[in-house]
């Protein structure tokens, strides 16, 4: 934990061979204790986990297996001093997944779902967390007369009512996405997490996490989605990135392309004292021409770009912000903000 009591996350994947759709990876993989100590080293307190980061080949093991797996897994962690943030179900790699899986047309695949994701719930708890985050990547179609989507929303609300039924501490945060792997996705905004949220048996038990790729592909701000979901105090996590319009999802450093987007998530966090209800996930990728050896910088600037920018939301003159508000002198603001961006 650092000074201003925040404490941060990243997942394996944030450390990555560099494969693209167009072309194999170009960096060797790194063994996951290596990506272990340089998360302590880089003064990360948590790590994100799959189900399968935690568990690897979990659907061929017995659960038995899986406990002691995933327990051997937290005494790591504490041995490192260490904890697992949250337990996420990849329900996207399975062949039975390839259409959906909460919302597969196929019975089969949504009873897989509900299982692994079950599985899933497990291993969280053998590990110290009862935070659930739901990626839904697969919720969705490519052609919208594949599937009936009000029925599929209904599927995703029973999926969670079941996995609330089954763990009666589970907490589930939603991380919206709107496309990618799928082209239409049912859940692409926090207001769609957020309904879900609502409407589920034990509402107080669902919250989400805002990515702000995600956001920015859905053509939103994210600290707009962040501040709606803290609202309602349902912002359980965020994963912080950054992302060159409407492209991929390119989880970029945070702050490295839009800088007063980055400030205004840190000014939203903060403002609402983010630091006594979530970690900080980073969810970030290394450039793909970045050299092995070099390939952890990235998490290494957007933890200091996040601290840096803590720095300048807490410098801010609070009182002339609220004069330049009633006097309605935005440009003023607008110029205030610059001033304290640029330095
Ligand atoms: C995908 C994404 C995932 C989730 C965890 O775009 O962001 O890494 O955060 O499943
Ligand atoms: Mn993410």
């Amino acid at each position: 934990m650092n000074k201003y009591g925040y404490r941060f996350s990243f997942g394996p994947w944030n450390i990555h061979e560099g494969a693209d759709p167009f072309g194999p990876p170009v960096r060797p993989s790194v063994p996951f204790a290596r990506k272990l100590e340089t998360l302590k080293d880089l003064g990360f307190d948590a790590m994100q986990f799959h189900d399968d980061d935690a568990v690897p080949d979990l659907d061929n093991k017995t659960p038995a297996q899986i406990a002691a797996e995933a327990q051997a897994m937290r005494r790591l962690l504490a041995d490192h001093g260490l904890v697992a943030e949250f337990v996420a179900p990849r329900l996207w790699e399975h062949p039975l997944t390839i259409d959906g899986a909460f919302t597969a047309n196929d019975p089969k695949a949504r009873a897989y779902a509900i299982e692994r994701a079950k599985k899933c719930a497990d291993i969280g708890r053998e590990m110290g967390t009862n935070l659930m985050v739901l990626w839904l990547a697969r919720e969705g179609t490519y052609l919208r007369e594949a599937k009936d989507a009000v029925t599929a929303t209904h599927r995703l609300l029973e999926a969670v009512n079941a996995l609330l039924a089954y763990d009666s501490e589970l907490r589930i945060a939603i991380e919206p996405k709107p496309n990618e792997p799928m082209d239409i996705a049912y859940i692409p905004t926090i207001g769609h997490a957020l309904t879900i949220a609502f409407r589920a048996d034990d509402p107080a038990r669902v919250g989400t996490l805002v990515e702000s790729a995600h956001a920015i592909l859905a053509g939103l701000d994210p600290a707009d989605e962040m501040a709606f979901a803290l609202a309602f105090d349902k912002l359980w996590s965020v994963h912080l990135n950054d992302q060159n319009g409407l492209k991929f999802d390119q989880d970029r450093s945070f702050g490295s392309i839009d800088l007063r987007r980055a400030f205004n998530q840190v000014r939203v966090l903060d403002e609402n004292r983010y630091w006594e209800k979530g970690v900080v996930g980073l969810d970030v990728k290394a450039i793909r021409t970045q050299p092995a050896d070099l390939a952890t910088k990235h998490l290494r600037n957007s933890l200091a770009t996040f601290l840096r920018l803590v720095e300048v939301v807490r410098g801010l003159d609070r009182a002339r912000i609220e004069e330049l508000r009633a006097a309605r002198d935005y440009e003023e603001l607008d110029w205030l903000i610059l001033s304290a961006l640029m330095g």
